[in-house]
């Protein structure tokens, strides 16, 4: 086995491979899943303040010929104080790190979260989510650069410690730019993870013609292989342009070339959505492996021989 351990925000990790938030993350249950799984990490479903039950069903499908997934959950949790009672009962000498994912549907509900965490004084680590599409009447806010600014001016030394955030695709050179120039002013801002899903796609089923999805007249995000190179784009410009910070990447891993090429885009820990639903906890021990199985071939050792190195023509 090549060595595939990675550190983020500080936290060491055995693998680099752990669960796209909202995937088999919701409930107890679903977390235990995780702890019994080969990832080498696990993050909680974003969490509002109160209970929400989300959108109604159908609202996720895969999509024909591997070609990804779909889905409106519409954020579907048990309330932030569920994931602090578990945040305090989780076992933190298991050598898998827990981390959060706060989804507050205003600042106030986001201060009110991230401050019940702070005052628990718990070793997880918190990524606040700027980029649900699927909230009827919420635009994302990774999109409004002033509202994301605004917003780490006030979580950012709340938290204190290192911290990251979820982030929608950008696809514009000049989004690019922006963000990473608000992300540069908070210091303990330590990740960025991209990409969350690409917004507002629409499935349409060929012989019924009716739309995939029941929420938002079919409207949902869009994951798995098909946004691939949007992930990898995405790693790599905020690689570039956010020194001293560190990636999370996620979209497209059907299979240890996609994390191996987050890798080489820049991604120092690899995110699973699409495939983990799709397969079940048993993706990780399969891509861990395979991932190995190409450096190994390539002559790579550790991640850090190749992390961000691609090269350019
Ligand atoms: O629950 C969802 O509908 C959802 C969320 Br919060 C998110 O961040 N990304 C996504 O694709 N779905």
């Amino acid at each position: 086995m090549a060595d595939i351990s990675t550190t983020l925000a500080g936290v060491k990790l055995p693998n680099l491979l752990f669960n796209a938030s909202g995937v088999c993350c919701q409930t107890e249950a679903d977390l235990k899943l995780m702890v019994e799984s080969e990832s080498g990490a696990l993050i909680t479903k974003s969490a509002t303040v109160e209970q929400r039950d989300g959108n109604p069903a159908p609202r996720y499908t895969p999509l024909p010929n591997g070609i990804g997934s779909i889905n409106s959950m519409g954020l579907p949790n048990e309330g932030y104080e569920y994931y602090l009672e578990y945040a305090k009962k989780y076992d933190y000498n298991s050598e898998k790190p827990l981390f959060i994912s706060l989804s507050g549907l205003s600042l106030d509900d986001n201060v009110k979260m991230c401050k019940a965490f702070v005052d628990a004084k718990l070793p997880c680590v918190l990524e606040i989510n700027y980029s649900c599409p699927n909230v009827p009447g919420k635009p994302q806010m990774g999109y409004d650069m002033e509202a994301m600014e605004k917003s780490l001016s006030v979580l950012a030394p709340l938290i204190k410690k290192p911290f990251g955030i979820k982030l929608p695709p950008y696809f514009d050179i000049a989004h690019f730019d922006q963000a990473a120039a608000v992300f540069n002013k908070f210091d303990n801002l330590a990740f960025v993870t991209c990409i969350n899903s690409v917004g507002n796609g629409l499935a349409i089923d060929f012989v019924t013609e009716q739309a995939l999805i029941k929420p938002k007249d079919g409207f949902g995000g869009l994951g798995g292989l098909m946004v691939l190179n949007t992930a990898l784009a995405n790693v790599n410009a905020f690689h570039r342009r956010l020194p001293g910070k560190q990636i999370v990447g996620v979209g497209g891993v059907v299979s240890g070339k996609e994390a191996f090429l987050h890798v080489l885009a820049g991604a120092s820990a690899v995110q699973i959505g699409t495939m983990l639903k799709e397969e079940g906890p048993g993706v990780f021990a399969r891509i861990a492996k395979e991932l190995s199985d190409i450096m190994v071939a390539k002559g790579y050792k550790t991640l850090e021989d190749f992390r961000g190195k691609v090269k350019t023509l």
